[in-house]
């Protein structure tokens, strides 16, 4: 296990955040996409579209048979963490029901299978330009009729202030277990967004808190800043059938609205990241987060062929 003192970060800030009292908007320094020519799953045009707005839907990423397994291991999975107290199981406030469990990619299961996918590892290194590893995965949970909202927030800054990230080299990918509506609490994302990073105010608490992963509540953009990003690009709702992958640049604001339906909503996120973009010192200058949140030390480079 490697110890990170509380050190200053070694590699030059370009993306400060939580410092000012006021928020400011700075450029994007990385391109979304390494190389629009780069060969892979993706073709040209469905690269520049996701260059463009920031994500990527792919229907039917996983078929019937599979999806099942999957549906059947994440059940279990969480009724194996009803009485957890480990902290990767991440519980609703209030209810105490089961909403997160991170560190998937760990298990030996269908879920952690999905998360080492080939085809997946493939299409974020054709994305990205270079090798990646698993930064972070999570089982995410919306029960019917309980679902929390989730305010907007871009990972990246979370990653970056948090957890030393040096740059927005890093994807995210949601496989939906359950069908994604517009009614049920669906991914909301604001197209081209992942082309400024939203420098926020405000400061971490020294202790990390949970709740925070359902729910930020630091490093988090101004309603002004929301509402100016929304009326340049409106909001785009990530919905469809089960089974359907989406890809989003770790940058791209998003959020989700609460669940008040008789839907459940389940979705299992993992984030690919450029082996060259391991985590330094986290650049708010606070003790790192745990490495269920944020992989240090298995960081070998999926294989992106099957
Ligand atoms: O802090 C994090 O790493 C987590 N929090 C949110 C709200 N989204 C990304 C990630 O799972
Ligand atoms: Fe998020």
């Amino acid at each position: 296990m490697q110890l990170i003192s509380r050190k200053k970060s070694s590699t030059k800030d370009h993306y400060p955040s939580r410092r000012e009292t006021r928020p400011t908007l700075l450029p994007r320094k990385e391109p979304a996409i390494a190389d629009e020519r780069a060969e892979g799953p993706l073709d040209r045009s469905e690269l520049r579209g996701y260059d463009d707005r920031g994500f990527h839907t792919q229907e039917a990423f996983i078929g019937p048979r599979r999806l099942a397994r999957c549906r059947r291991h994440a059940d279990e999975l969480r009724t194996r963490c009803r009485r957890s107290q480990k902290p990767w199981v991440v519980r609703h406030p209030q209810s105490g029901s089961v909403r997160a469990i991170y560190g998937v990619h760990r298990g030996d299961d269908e879920l952690a299978g999905i998360c080492r996918d080939a085809s997946l590892a493939s299409t974020a290194k054709q994305i990205l330009g270079a090798d990646v590893y698993i930064h972070q995965s999570r089982l995410h949970h919306a029960p019917r009729f309980g679902g929390g909202e989730m305010y907007w927030h871009s990972d990246f800054e979370t990653w970056h202030v948090e957890d030393g990230m040096p740059a927005m080299r890093a994807i995210n990918v949601s496989i939906g277990l359950t069908d994604s509506s517009p009614h049920n609490g669906p991914l909301l994302l604001i197209p081209g967004s992942h082309k400024i990073f939203v420098s926020c105010t405000g400061e971490r608490s020294e202790r990390h808190e949970s709740e925070s992963l359902l729910d930020p509540r630091h490093g988090i953009p101004r309603p002004a800043t929301v509402a100016r990003l929304v009326g340049e690009s409106g909001i785009a709702a990530s919905t469809g059938p089960a089974g359907g992958a989406l890809f989003y640049d770790c940058n791209i604001m998003h959020a989700a609205n609460g669940n008040i339906t008789p839907w459940p909503k389940t979705r299992l996120v993992v984030t690919y990241n450029r082996v060259d973009n391991q985590l330094d010192a986290p650049y708010g200058g606070r003790e790192p987060r745990p490495e269920f949140l944020a992989e240090r030390t298995r960081i070998e480079p999926l294989s992106a062929h099957a």
